[in-house]
C-alpha cells in the first residue's frame, strides 16, 4: 500500500512544478533574469527518492535522496525545451536526467526515468556536465566529463577527467562512442562539440589540463578537429580564449554552452575562474568567433557577462555560476541555462541581436587600471555632453 504521506508530498511537488516563473526586476539591458530557479532538487520526482510502500518505508523516509541539480545541457526539439540535467545523488555520484518544459522558463518536469547511458567504461566513477550539440550530421551529441580514479597516483583524491561522447536522436536511446583522445593533453573537462563541420571535420572546443583540478600549462579554451567522431582523436589544440593575468580567467576558463550561430559571429558563453581569499569564483563571460573560422576570435568584450547574485551566491560550492546549455530559437530568442553554486538551475533570457550588440560594442579590456579608468572617463564625458545638451 502507498504511504499516506506520499499524497501530501505529491501536492507540494505539483504546486512547485506548476509555479509560473516571471522576469525579475534585475536590469542590465543585456538579458533578463528570472525570479525562480527553473530546477531544484525538489523538482526530482518523489518515486526517485522515496520508497512509496508503507510497509517497507513506515516513516516515509527518503531512501535515495538527491543533493543537487545543476550544470545542464539544453536543446529545443519541436518547439519544446529539454535540459539534460546533472543530478547529484546524496552519494555524490552524478547521473543525467531529462527535464522538459513548454515555455523554457517554467514548468520543467523530469521524465519518468533517468538517462541510463551504456556502461562501457568500467573505470569510470562519475559522469557530469553534458553539452548537447544538434549536429549537422543529423545526430544530437552529448559530450560530458567522464571521471575516473587515477590508479597511478597514491593520493586518494587523484583523478582523471576525460571527455565522454554519446549520441542520440530522441534523448531516449543513447549510443556511447569512444572517449575523446587529445594527443597533447593528459586531461580534459568542459569539452563541447561545434554544431557544424569545419573543413569537413568534427570540431571540438577543449580545455587542456595538466591535472584533474589545475589546468597548469593548458592556456585556456582550445579548438581542435578530428575526422572520425566514433573514435575521436585530436592532435593539435589551438588556444582560442586564453587565461589572462588579473582578469576573470586568471585561474582557469572553459567552454560553456555550445556556440550559437548569430548574424555576425558564433556566440560563445563560457566560464572564467579566479582565485580569491574566499576560494575560487566562477563567472560567465562571452566572446565571438568568425562564422567561417570558428577558431578565430573576432569579438572580446571586457569583463563578466553574468555573475552569481543574491541567493545565487550560496550553495554547495558558493560563489559559482556555470553554464553548459543554451537554446537559440529561430525567432532570435535565446535562453541561457546556468547553475548557481553547483546546487540549482536558473535561466536568463535574451536575443541574438542583444548578444551581438553586447559582443561588438562592449569595450575590450585594456588590462591595466590606468587604461580602464580612461575608458570609463571617456564614457562619462560623452554622457555628460548628452545630458547637458
Ligand atoms: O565547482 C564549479 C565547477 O567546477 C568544475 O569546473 P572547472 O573544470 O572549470 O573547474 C566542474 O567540475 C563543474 O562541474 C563545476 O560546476
Amino acid at each position: 500500500m502507498i504511504h499516506d504521506r506520499y499524497y501530501a508530498e505529491l501536492e507540494k511537488y505539483e504546486k512547485l512544478i506548476g509555479r509560473k516563473n516571471q522576469k525579475s526586476d534585475y536590469y542590465n539591458g543585456i538579458y533578463d533574469r528570472y525570479e525562480y530557479p527553473v530546477l531544484t532538487r525538489e523538482h526530482i520526482p518523489l518515486h526517485w527518492r522515496y520508497d512509496l510502500d508503507a510497509e517497507s518505508n513506515p516513516y516515509f523516509m527518503e531512501r535515495l535522496g538527491v543533493n543537487a541539480v545543476m550544470n545542464s545541457g539544453a536543446i529545443e526539439l519541436d518547439g519544446r525545451y529539454y535540459l539534460v540535467v546533472r543530478v547529484e545523488g546524496n552519494d555524490r555520484k552524478s547521473f543525467f536526467a531529462v527535464a522538459e518544459s513548454e515555455d523554457g522558463v517554467s514548468g520543467f518536469r523530469f521524465w519518468d526515468d533517468p538517462v541510463v547511458l551504456p556502461d562501457t567504461c568500467p573505470e569510470e566513477t562519475n559522469v557530469y556536465d553534458m553539452r548537447l550539440t544538434k549536429h549537422e550530421d543529423g545526430y544530437i551529441y552529448g559530450v560530458f566529463c567522464s571521471e575516473s580514479k587515477d590508479r597511478e597516483d597514491p593520493d586518494l583524491s587523484a583523478a582523471v577527467a576525460r571527455a565522454g561522447i554519446v549520441r542520440t536522436k530522441d534523448l531516449k536511446t543513447w549510443e556511447r562512442l569512444d572517449n575523446l583522445t587529445t594527443l597533447r593533453s593528459p586531461q580534459q573537462r568542459n569539452v563541447a562539440l561545434h554544431p557544424e563541420f569545419v573543413d569537413g571535420k568534427y570540431a571540438f572546443y577543449t580545455r587542456p589540463m595538466d591535472g584533474f583540478i589545475e589546468t597548469g600549462s593548458g592556456g585556456g579554451i582550445g579548438f581542435g578537429v578530428c575526422e572520425d567522431i566514433e573514435h575521436a582523436v585530436i592532435d593539435e589544440e589551438k588556444i582560442i580564449s586564453r587565461r589572462i593575468y588579473h582578469t576573470l580567467t586568471e585561474s582557469k576558463n572553459g567552454a560553456g554552452a555550445v556556440p550559437i550561430r548569430g548574424e555576425k559571429c558564433w556566440i560563445h558563453i563560457a566560464h572564467g575562474v579566479r582565485n580569491t581569499a574566499a576560494g575560487l569564483r566562477y563567472v560567465l563571460y562571452a566572446f565571438g568567433t568568425d562564422l567561417e573560422d570558428p577558431s578565430r576570435v573576432i569579438a572580446e568584450p571586457s569583463g563578466v557577462f553574468l555573475v552569481p547574485l543574491g541567493k545565487e551566491r550560496v550553495g554547495d560550492v558558493s560563489n559559482v555560476v556555470f553554464t553548459n546549455g543554451a537554446v537559440a530559437r529561430e525567432n532570435g530568442d535565446v535562453y541561457i541555462y546556468y547553475a548557481s553554486c553547483d546546487t540549482r538551475m536558473h535561466v536568463a533570457a535574451t536575443t541574438v541581436a542583444k548578444l551581438e550588440d553586447y559582443l561588438f560594442h562592449t569595450p575590450k579590456d585594456p588590462l591595466r587600471s590606468a587604461d580602464c579608468v580612461k575608458q570609463r572617463c571617456e564614457l562619462i564625458d560623452r554622457n555628460k555632453k548628452l545630458l547637458e545638451a
